[in-house]
């Protein structure tokens, strides 16, 4: 039984809907409608947001809110990297995705030498930069931010210095960069990707399982392959952007699409995964209950939240 921590990031300033920042609650609210304890039981702690931005200018439109995204992302880094000092196994409830970027730094500065797996699973390859963002949300960013990639022979943008000076900063939060490496990247349910994220899968060969994969070998085959996939890591950390799942179950997160995997799915393959010892670290994010109907996102992310939690 491992020591688990939550730790809560109700950030949404990388979104380009607004509610994110409600979804770790919208989640506690699920738990107690089902007479849960599980936010009795497991201690949490949250990180301070920047949400306040968001009554302010964007800034750079491609790279929106970019100050305060480095802040909170400095912030969960040095949350997460003391919490696995603390040898505890934090689980992360975040807002909005940019949030990874963070994680991921932290896992990083808390095992420098450690190669870390990246098990992806999200409908999106959030492999955008400031230089090809068709949005300017920065949670389309987290794995270019990791990867320390700016796409930039690809480039759609023409970002001023200041952005590029932030995003930099970004790329480096504890001066470790890059922090991954695309063969330690696994993608799962990936199926809305822009041309200038699928030149980057292409160019260095990605693996990417798609929900239909997913549905036809089944999700024992889908997870055995990938952690076969990333055997020479040391460390693994799994992101479960909830939009991975099929948008007729719920459309409560900020950017749905069709044909994702079910809720079912999702569960079997994140407990089946977080049995792998080399899991040090799992995330949840992008539950927002304005957009939904009645709280039903997070009511099935709680379910999900539950099984992973009865395994560690
Ligand atoms: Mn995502």
């Amino acid at each position: 039984m491992k020591k688990i921590r939550f730790i809560e990031v109700k950030s949404e300033i990388g979104a380009g809907t607004r509610g994110a920042s409600m979804g770790p609650d919208a989640i506690k609210v699920a738990a107690l409608d089902y007479g849960s304890n599980l936010f009795k039981k497991i201690d949490s702690v949250e990180v301070q947001t920047e949400n306040q931005l968001l009554f302010e200018s964007p800034g750079s439109p491609y790279a929106k809110r970019i100050k305060g995204i480095h802040v909170v992302l400095e912030r969960v880094a040095n949350t997460v990297r003391n919490s696995l000092k603390n040898n505890e196994f934090p689980i992360v409830l975040a807002g909005d995705h940019s949030t990874a970027a963070g994680t991921i730094s932290g896992i990083k500065l808390a095992h420098p030498k450690q190669r870390i797996g990246v098990i992806w699973i999200d409908a999106h390859a959030d492999l955008h930069s400031p230089w090809t963002t068709p949005s300017g949300n920065m949670h389309g960013m987290p794995l270019a931010a990791v990867l320390g990639e700016d796409n930039a022979q690809n480039k759609m943008n023409k970002p001023d210095k200041e952005t590029l000076d932030w995003w930099n900063k970004v790329k480096r939060i504890g001066n470790i960069y890059p922090k991954i490496d695309y063969r330690d990247l696994v993608f799962i349910s990936l199926r809305d990707v822009e041309p200038e994220e699928q030149y980057l899968l292409k160019k260095h060969k990605v693996k990417i399982f798609s929900s239909a994969e997913v549905k036809r070998n089944g999700v024992e085959k889908i997870a055995r392959d990938t952690l076969a996939h990333l055997s020479g890591c040391g460390m693994l950390y799994i992101s479960f952007d909830v939009d991975s799942m099929d948008s007729s179950i719920s459309k409560g997160t900020g950017t749905p699409v069709r044909n994702g995997i079910t809720e079912k799915e999702a569960g079997s393959l994140l407990v089946r995964l977080i049995q792998n010892e080399k899991v040090c670290c799992f995330e949840i994010c992008e539950v927002n209950p304005t957009l939904d109907k009645e709280n039903l996102m997070a009511e099935n992310t709680f379910e999900i939240l539950q099984r992973v939690v009865s395994q560690l």
